[in-house]
């Protein structure tokens, strides 16, 4: 079984998206096996988006990030980070598919009211910087046998 880490950004918390994003997890049979509401901090900020450091929209994308209350998230399931990113839509609003949160819900980049993980490796490392290991729920879903 495989997990995942998402970050509800700022203006999704702001525009009330907070159900309507974790539903689209629970209908397709994922389990969120960790859930925070937080104000990131700044040290918080910078380790998730370490990856980032230099780039062009890095300034801009911490002070955004550090803007509001976001909603942390852990997800389990076979395959999920996969999964999730198909659900999440591309990076770019313009080029996410409809019908994925992104494609639905954002307009620009940085406020693409959005993160997952991209990989195993980035997985463990964001849920880390968030979660314990007991702060990770272990339980069963009711559906479990039926998906
Ligand atoms: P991801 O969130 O789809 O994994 P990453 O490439 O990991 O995308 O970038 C992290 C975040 O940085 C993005 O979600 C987006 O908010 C921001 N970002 C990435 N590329 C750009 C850009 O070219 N301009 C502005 N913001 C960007």
């Amino acid at each position: 079984m495989e997990r995942t880490f998402v970050i509800l950004k700022p203006n999704a918390v702001r525009r009330g998206l907070i159900g309507e994003i974790l539903k689209r997890f629970e209908q397709r049979g994922i389990k969120i096996v960790g859930l925070k509401f937080l104000w990131m901090t700044k040290e918080q900020c910078e380790k998730l988006y370490e990856p980032h450091l230099g780039k062009p929209f890095y300034n801009e994308l911490v002070e955004f990030m550090m803007g509001g209350p976001v909603v942390a998230i852990v997800l389990e399931a076979p395959r999920v980070i996969e999964m999730v990113r198909h659900i999440v839509g591309a990076t770019d609003p313009l080029k996410a598919e409809a019908g994925t949160i992104r494609g639905e819900f954002a307009l620009t980049v940085t406020k693409n009211l959005i993160h997952a993980s991209d990989s195993l490796e980035n997985a463990q490392r964001e849920m880390s910087i968030f979660f314990t290991e007991d702060e990770i729920i272990n339980y069963n879903l009711d559906i479990q046998e039926d998906i």
